[in-house]
């Protein structure tokens, strides 16, 4: 059993170096009969509602993941804060879309995956407004909505959000987060019981033993670590993205 997670790339544009880095990894899937690929959120810096200039405008993308798809490999999206709503996309390409996470056991483990900002504690008003956007007529409202001011919405919002990364959760800040994101997973881990416990949104990658006896990984910022998580043989390993090159 071999897989591999993803989440937080924030693709900015079809122009964005990391598109290609990508595209290397989903043919290495394919190159090494990997057995599922999860997609866990915020993989666009915005995507939202069921448009289908998002297929062409980041065809190679969506046909790399249709190849992949065809060949065998399970694709699984949990939607992300970025990107949500697009059901019909991954879909159509014969991805599993999900929109809180997804629950796999596997190797006699159980794994929980999911994007994490559902996780995250001190987060109320957020929750609310996640609420709100959620409900149908929102749902059916970004789909109606025109395309290209939504996307001048997004490359704008985008540069906005890649101003903040560039000094947000640094060093200080980032050790925050990260205890931040080890309360909540603590927290979280009361409900139900996993083995491993895997989420992104944070930016700050970790790996973290919890006393309560499972493991939590966050995948991090992809652009900022250049690396992504492997599951293979039983065991996990933050992977550098130069080694999916052939
Ligand atoms: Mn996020």
């Amino acid at each position: 059993m071999a897989f591999l997670t993803l989440s937080d790339v924030h693709i900015y544009s079809d122009h964005d170096p990391i598109l290609d880095r990508l595209i290397e990894v989903f043919k290495w899937a394919h190159k090494q009969k990997l057995n599922q690929l999860f997609l866990l959120g915020d993989i666009f810096d915005l995507m939202v509602g069921e448009h289908r200039e998002y297929l062409t405008n980041y065809q190679k993308f969506f046909e790399e993941l249709r190849v992949l798809i065809n060949a065998g490999t399970e694709v699984h999206f949990v939607e992300g804060n970025h990107d949500f709503h697009l059901r019909k996309i991954y879909q159509e390409i014969g991805a599993n879309y999900h929109k809180k996470s997804y629950q796999l056991q596997v190797d006699g483990k159980k794994f929980y995956l999911a994007h994490g900002d559902e996780i995250q504690l001190e987060n109320f008003d957020y929750l609310i407004m996640k609420k709100i956007i959620n409900n149908p007529f929102c749902e059916r409202l970004a789909g109606v909505l025109p395309y290209s001011p939504l996307d001048k919405l997004g490359k704008n919002l985008s540069q906005a959000s890649r101003k903040r990364n560039s000094t947000r959760y640094q060093e200080e800040s980032s050790q925050k987060v990260k205890e931040l994101f080890r309360k909540s997973v603590d927290a979280f881990s009361q409900k139900e019981r996993f083995d491993y416990i895997i989420l992104g949104h944070s930016h700050v990658l970790d790996e973290y033993q919890s006393p309560k006896g499972f493991t939590y990984f966050n995948n991090g910022y992809v652009k900022m670590t250049q690396k992504i998580l492997l599951y293979q043989e039983g065991k996990f390993k933050f992977t550098d993205l130069s080694s999916f090159r052939e």
